[in-house]
């Protein structure tokens, strides 16, 4: 008789916090034993010389998702959980996004139907929220925020996504009330649209040219001003896609300053620059995304705030669209940089590109790598200890990484519909090469072997992150006003 589902056998564990060479038993979807010597398993898996670490969390990717300009990602949830998969991501978070005049609920509601017969592996969502309505605030907001989607993103930018400050102030306020986080995308609109019109009408509509018309001030000052704002209200908030070394500082001098402002970086701000705008004819549409990639010493910025803990999650910001007129060039040869659609896709090569440059290239430690790969995402989205960790009791996501398979990344090997990838050609060395979803072996010698639809919907909770500190603002607090209680804290 058979103690365990699944063994996995002598590997060298690896958690955010430690490193051990023992055995995982798993009994059904979850983790039931850790130690050496561990009873028989149903299966067994010899990962000796392997590591094993928990299952990524991807928590920013955008599947299934029309842009503002209405073109829809190449990816549905099938594809996209795929291509998650196989780079060694077992969880993602994606967004449920309200276009203008939607309501959210409903718009939850059309991505649950579009998930749950797709998905792969399991899945949780944030909201975008670009239309703060009364009833939205009110209503619709607070009642999913309970029921487990508890972040949601807001924009500065994009005509049709953002808010003012006004608007910003209002939803921070219903995030304090009600414990949910606030992801932001920080860039100045006025700034961005000053310069595209100048560039436009000067002739310069190139894909080199979005790289201009969004420069690092934009980053720069929204990011600051965002942060001004949530320390107004007192309510943490995550500042998504940081690309410019001076947003990082601004979020840097926040937590320096005891403020709960996190921070997040993405590959393609790792590992592009601008210059990869600037390629024959419109190729360098492949490379445009908002914020853009910026240049070397941005670049190793960066990698600083990864190091010294600035920012606490390292995401894809998946946002895939074909290369083509269904996707980046809606007018063919004609189309200018302003009607490109923002976005790569990064969902399969996030981990491989942070594990070979970050962990072999001695920028990171094993553990740093697990902790920006999967555990702070779960900590910081209320999916922790469920996802994240490798503990008795803990889902069973594991991904077993070969530390030496040494890769030449070419388009044909992923799984994603792009169909291109920005890192052509790239070497990297570290893959993921069994990937486990709540005990189901879901990748395995280079084959998927989940069904569609056995991912599975993850409300989150109330995050800790998003907890306020509780010392409001001079403006609000009523010692500050004369004894005046304006009941608003
Ligand atoms: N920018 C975004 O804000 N979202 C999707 C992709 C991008 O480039
Ligand atoms: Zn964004
Ligand atoms: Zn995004």
């Amino acid at each position: 008789m058979a103690d365990f589902d699944l063994v996995l056998r002598g590997g060298t564990l690896v958690t955010a916090s430690d490193t051990m060479t023992c055995d995982i038993g798993v009994v059904g979807e979850r983790i039931a034993a850790l130690g050496r010597g561990l009873g028989a398993g149903k299966r067994e898996i010899d990962t000796a010389g392997a590591y094993v670490l928990p299952g990524g969390v991807d928590s920013h990717c955008h599947i299934e998702q029309r842009s503002s300009g209405g073109v829809m990602t190449a990816d549905d949830f099938y594809s996209a959980t795929v291509s998650a998969a196989f780079g060694g991501t077992t969880t993602v978070i994606p967004f449920a996004a309200q276009h203008r005049g939607q309501s959210l609920r409903q718009v939850v509601q059309d991505y649950h139907a579009c998930a749950g017969p797709k998905a792969v592996i399991d899945y949780a969502f944030h909201l975008i929220v670009s239309d703060p309505s009364e009833s939205v605030l009110g209503q619709e907001l607070p009642a999913l925020i309970r029921d487990g989607y508890s972040s949601f993103k807001v924009y500065m930018t994009y005509e049709r996504l953002k808010l003012d400050d006004r608007q910003l102030l209002d939803v921070l306020s219903v995030a304090r009330r009600e414990g949910a986080l606030v992801m932001v995308h920080a860039e100045n609109h006025d700034v961005i649209a000053w310069m595209t019109e100048r560039l436009l009408q000067g002739g310069h509509g190139l894909p080199q040219h979005h790289a201009l018309s969004h420069p690092r001030a934009a980053e720069g000052e929204a990011t600051h001003r965002a942060i001004r704002l949530a320390e107004f209200l007192d309510v943490p908030m995550l500042v998504v896609h940081v690309s410019a070394a001076e947003a990082m500082d601004a979020i840097r001098k926040a937590q320096t300053r005891g403020l709960k402002i996190y921070g997040e970086t993405c590959p393609q701000y790792l590992f592009l620059t601008a210059a990869d705008l600037d390629r024959d004819g419109l190729e360098g549409a492949k490379f445009c995304c908002s914020p853009p990639p910026r240049d070397t010493a941005d670049q190793e910025a960066m990698w600083r705030g990864l190091n010294n803990g600035t920012f606490q999650v390292f995401s894809s910001d998946h946002a895939p669209y074909r290369f083509d007129e269904s996707g980046k060039l809606p007018r063919g040869e004609k189309t200018t940089f302003k009607e490109m659609a923002n976005g790569v896709p990064g969902l399969e090569l996030r981990l491989p590109l942070l594990f070979s440059e970050g962990v072999r290239g001695g920028r990171l430690s094993l553990n740093e790598f697990v902790a920006l790969a999967s555990t702070n995402a779960a900590k910081l989205y209320g999916l922790y200890p469920r996802k994240g960790s490798l503990a008795v009791g803990a889902d069973a996501d594991l991904a077993i990484w070969d530390p030496e398979k040494t890769v030449e990344v070419s388009y044909d090997l992923l799984h994603d519909r792009a169909g291109y990838t920005p890192y052509e050609g790239r070497r990297i060395t570290g893959w993921p090469v069994t990937v486990i979803n709540r005990g189901r072996v879901v990748v395995e010698d280079g084959a998927l072997k989940a069904e569609r639809g056995s991912g599975a919907f993850l409300p989150c909770d109330p995050p800790e992150s998003a907890r306020p500190l509780g010392r409001p603002a001079p403006e609000l607090d009523p010692a500050a006003n004369g004894g005046t209680d304006l009941g608003w804290s």
